[in-house]
């Protein structure tokens, strides 16, 4: 089954499949052995973010990382578990969370053309298809492509990566996980190189999006399109430096 369309495609890179999986869960001691701290890392955010959780009745889970996005657009992330034993075993999973989090209203909406685990609703979040990952030797850094629909929820997501496994050494069971949320942004003209601001920053990396695209691809590979097609016509060209000029000096 492709997943292509899936909202939240999300790509591990590493080694492949093997039998087995590790027990998932949350807090559930009984479920998959002991909750251990500092197992795995996210890393490559954007920096961090205390959104009001404050009307969702979710848990207020303080200041966490943030990955920012756009819509139609995709970011990486990528979790580390340097402190795992070559022998160890172990998998790792992106999940959403069961219920509401930050998020008021907004919704990453999906594909019924994947096979996302579901609890029985249409999930607010995203999770890693429930295939668990596991490399007896393998490597400890995964990333993960992170594509959100034109139509996603402008808004804050929770999200949790997650590593399960075995310990080779006195066959204890482990479970980690760290919180991080996903902020779906909404595009702004003339914020060419996406640092949330429009400013004589933008310049040069506007310059580089007219004269090579690719190159500006591999730059800013989360970048919108919307935010170098400043006169909103839908594609990027030399109609669109005035308008850019106009922005930058308000005129
Ligand atoms: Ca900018
Ligand atoms: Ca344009």
């Amino acid at each position: 089954m492709t997943r292509a369309l899936a909202v939240l495609s999300v790509v591990l890179l590493g080694a492949g499949f093997a039998a087995g999986e590790p027990a998932w869960g949350s807090n559930c001691l009984s479920c998959h052995g002991l909750l251990t701290a500092d197992v795995i890392h996210v890393f490559g955010e954007d920096g961090l973010a205390d959104p009001d959780e404050s009307a969702t009745g979710a848990p207020d889970r303080g200041t966490l990382k943030v990955f920012r996005t756009y819509r139609g657009v995709t970011t990486s992330l990528t979790a580390a578990v340097p402190v795992l034993a070559e022998a160890d075993t172990y998998a790792i999973q992106l999940k959403r969370l069961r219920f509401a989090g930050v998020e008021s209203g907004g919704q990453l909406a999906y594909s019924a053309d994947c096979d996302w685990p579901e609890w029985g609703e249409t999930p607010s979040y995203y999770t890693h298809p429930a295939i668990a990952h596991r490399w007896p030797t393998g490597p400890t850094n995964f990333s993960y492509d992170i594509m959100v629909e034109p139509d996603a929820g402008l808004d804050y997501y929770d999200l949790v990566l997650a590593v399960a496994g075995e310990f080779a050494a006195d066959a204890g069971l482990f479970y980690c996980e760290e919180h991080f949320y996903l902020q779906v942004l909404a595009s702004q003209p003339g914020d060419a190189n996406c640092d949330g601001q429009v400013n004589f920053g933008d310049i040069n990396p506007f310059i580089l999006r007219l004269s090579s695209e690719a190159q500006y691809a591999a730059t800013y590979p989360s970048c919108p399109e919307a935010n170098a097609d400043i006169n909103g016509d839908g594609t990027v060209d030399f109609a669109d430096i005035n308008p850019f000029i106009a922005l930058l000096t308000g005129r």
